[in-house]
């Protein structure tokens, strides 16, 4: 935990190859263990997992054996003093899920993505923590004709619905994002994973995580997402990042695009006492260019920059800023931002 409170994570993930859709990896492997041992020394408190980073070759496990080996995972995790933060399926690579996993066409595979699912949520139990995350990855379609938007929701609801029914301790964060891999997904914003929610059979179990980067693709402003979801009291979890631009997901350091949106992210984050709340999560890549044995600077960069932007937004100088909007002189304000930004 840092001075002001707020604690952080990120995914094993975010140590990783380098490897993009054009081209292989770059760095080689490092292994969980390796990659648990950076958490302490980079400032960080807390692990996200998907289900098979916890328990990688769990499709061949049973129940039973599943849960086993989440124990391991958790004495692990005690050892270094680390908590999970949430477990999330990992819906979008096995054979079964090709064309959606809640959505599927085939029965059989919706099915399947449901048993994974409570597979996930039974690593959550076993690590010591009650929330898991839904990316909705390959719930759309590149075929309008092909599926249906109504019937998606519907078949959405009935997963989630299995899933509170299954764990009545669990608690469940949607994570948006309106493109990639498929060119549109059902749960693009905000809006849609609250709407989902507020549908779903035990309401206040169901959030939101917002990830910056998904936000921007989406064409919104990641801290208005934010400051949406925490008016209902739904913002459980964020991906900070960043993002160039609506193009492909580029996982960037948290700040390092667009220093002024990560800014408003934070303060709105602050202002409405995130600390209290969620973990800090960070969904972060090494660009692909970052030697092997420097690939953990992004999370670093990331962390620093999250805290030195609590104290920007403490600093500012709210009497001046309030006079500014009773005058209505917003670009003496954008000025006032800049500057504080600019340090002078
Ligand atoms: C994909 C993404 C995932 C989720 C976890 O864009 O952000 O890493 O955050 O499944
Ligand atoms: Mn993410």
């Amino acid at each position: 935990m840092d001075k002001f409170g707020y604690r952080f994570s990120f995914g094993p993930w975010n140590i990783h190859e380098g490897a993009d859709p054009f081209g292989p990896t770059v760095r080689p492997s490092r292994t969980f263990d390796d990659k648990l041992a950076q958490y302490k020394t980079l400032g960080f408190d807390a692990v996200q997992f998907h289900d098979d980073d916890a328990v990688p070759n769990l499709g061949d496990l049973s129940p039973a054996q599943i849960r086993e080996q989440a124990k391991a995972v958790r004495r692990k995790l005690d050892e270094h003093g680390l908590i999970a933060e949430f477990v999330a399926p990992r819906l979008w690579e096995h054979p079964m899920t090709i064309d959606g996993a809640y959505t599927s066409n085939d029965p059989k595979a919706r099915a399947y993505a449901i048993e994974r699912s409570k597979r996930a949520a039974d690593i959550a139990q076993e690590l010591g923590c009650d929330l898991m995350v839904l990316w909705l990855a390959r719930e759309g379609t590149y075929m309008r004709e092909a599926k249906n938007a109504g019937r998606a929701a519907q078949q959405l609801l009935e997963a989630i619905n299995a899933l509170l029914d299954y764990d009545p301790k669990l608690r469940i964060a949607i994570e948006p994002k309106p493109n990639e891999p498929m060119d549109l997904a059902y749960i693009p914003t905000m809006g849609h994973a609250l709407a989902l929610g507020f549908q779903a059979k035990a309401p206040q179990r169901v959030g939101v995580l917002m990830e910056s980067a998904h936000s921007i693709l989406a064409g919104l402003d990641p801290a208005d997402e934010i400051g949406f979801a925490m008016s209902f009291g739904k913002l459980w979890s964020v991906h900070l990042n960043d993002q160039n631009g609506l193009k492909y997901d580029q996982d960037r350091s948290f700040g390092s695009v667009d220093l002024r949106r990560a800014f408003n992210e934070v303060r709105v984050l602050d202002e409405n006492r995130f600390w209290e709340v969620g973990i800090v999560g960070l969904d972060v890549k090494a660009i692909r260019t970052q030697p092997a044995e420097l690939a953990t600077k992004h999370l670093r960069n990331s962390l620093h920059m999250f805290l030195r932007l609590v104290e920007l937004s403490r600093s500012l100088d709210r009497q001046s800023v309030n006079a500014l909007i009773a005058a209505r002189d917003y670009e003496e304000l954008d000025w006032l931002i800049l500057s504080h930004l600019m340090g002078r």
